[in-house]
């Protein structure tokens, strides 16, 4: 059995609780997502849970509503078989993506993350911009990237080592194993990675072997894998509910399904840290509002001339940049639109009242 701290409520959350809320709130974790409807635990035991009207009602943001790893305060009932969530604690850190598809809004990835796993699997799927990709999500929060390159089984241990020192040359600082889920050995040596009590995310493209990972890790087949399509490689999706499952050591891990797409959105911070070289550059530009693209005096597009910094960082830093910022401006545009046609709503109404009332 577990309680609270041991499903990561350190600290760093207690110093946060909010004293003037019911007493008889209790503190539990979003283990699991399904739309408007949650499983939290205490600790304990897995709870199905609910929003309270306060957040159907008061929330015009996705990133207002709880998530898979976020610390929630709920009422229990029926024997602590149903929990009302009433409120969000502040979270540690957010991984959040642009919604899949043409809307434009947030789609929460998981709260409350230390320690994200990014895996790309050492065949077709390992790719250096993606990971750059994700990376910015990651760096955005703080969170301490860890790289696992899976089906190491597929290639030569050469062409992985080549793998590994192309990772290093854009990260130098980063942890990086490779390895296959077919061998006990290096799922022992994976499991030494992991701290107690600290929450892990697992991250990358469907069909690389999140859920395999896992799996093994418990030594249970809890969680559903399926066998990658044969022509694209690419996964079948498999998982679809996200999950928070505490490792026989204490440490915590959230599984994800792997994104088709994992679209930047106001993730500004996210992409200096992760492109650090040329957003120091970006200092020494002639003009504060840069764009690095055609501007006299530009430092980042001299340094590319003296060929000091990579083409293919430099032209996935725009990319990626423009790409956050694009989203945002959009996501502004909408709200504003959204609150223009609220406005109309509320006046239309009190014109109703007024008529009613003669
Ligand atoms: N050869 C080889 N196959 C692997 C390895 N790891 C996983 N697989 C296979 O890859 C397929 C997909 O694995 P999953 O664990 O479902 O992938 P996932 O990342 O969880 O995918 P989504 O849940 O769709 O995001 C399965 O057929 C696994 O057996 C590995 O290390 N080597
Ligand atoms: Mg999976
Ligand atoms: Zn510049």
């Amino acid at each position: 059995m577990h309680n609270i701290e041991q499903l990561g409520f350190d600290n760093w959350f207690k110093n946060k609780i909010d004293l003037s809320l019911n007493p008889d709130f209790k503190i539990v974790r979003v283990i699991s997502v399904n739309k408007n409807s949650f499983v939290v635990s205490n600790g304990e035991k897995d709870i199905y849970a609910e929003l309270t009207g306060k957040f159907l009602f008061n929330t015009d943001s996705a990133l207002d509503l709880p998530t898979v790893g976020d610390f929630v305060y709920a009422l229990l009932f029926d024997g602590d078989s149903l929990a009302i969530i009433q409120d969000i604690l502040p979270r540690k850190s957010l991984l959040k993506r642009k919604a899949a598809g043409k809307k434009i809004d947030y789609q929460l990835i998981a709260a409350n993350i230390d320690i994200a796993i990014i895996m790309q699997a050492l065949d077709s799927n390992f790719n250096l911009r993606r990971l750059e990709r994700y990376l910015v999500i990651i760096n955005d929060n703080n969170i301490t990237p860890l790289i696992l390159l899976s089906k190491s089984d597929l290639i030569s241990p050469e062409e992985a080592a080549e793998k590994k020192k192309q990772i290093l040359e854009i990260l130098p600082d980063a942890k990086i194993f490779s390895f296959s889920n077919n061998s006990l050995n290096d799922i022992e040596n994976i499991k030494t990675l992991f701290t107690p009590h600290k929450t892990y995310c697992l991250l990358g493209s469907s069909g690389v072997g999140k859920t395999t990972l896992l799996n093994n890790l418990i030594h249970q087949d809890l969680y559903k894998t399926q066998p990658i399509r044969e022509k694209d490689d690419r996964g079948k999706h498999t998982t679809t509910r996200r999950e928070l499952i505490i490792l026989e050591n204490g440490a915590i891990i959230i599984d994800n399904p792997g994104m088709r797409e994992l679209g930047i959105i106001s993730n500004e911070s996210g992409i200096s840290s992760t492109f650090s070289e040329i957003d120091e550059l970006s200092d020494q530009c002639k003009y504060k509002d840069c764009t690095h693209t055609v501007e006299a005096g530009c430092a980042v597009l001299e340094a590319l001339e003296r060929e000091e910094i990579s083409r293919e960082r430099y032209e996935n830093f725009l990319k990626l940049y423009k790409e956050s910022k694009y989203n945002e401006m959009s996501y502004v545009e909408k709200r504003q639109k959204d609150k223009q046609f609220g406005k109309f709503f509320h006046s239309t109404m009190k014109d109703v009242k007024k008529m009613k009332g003669r």
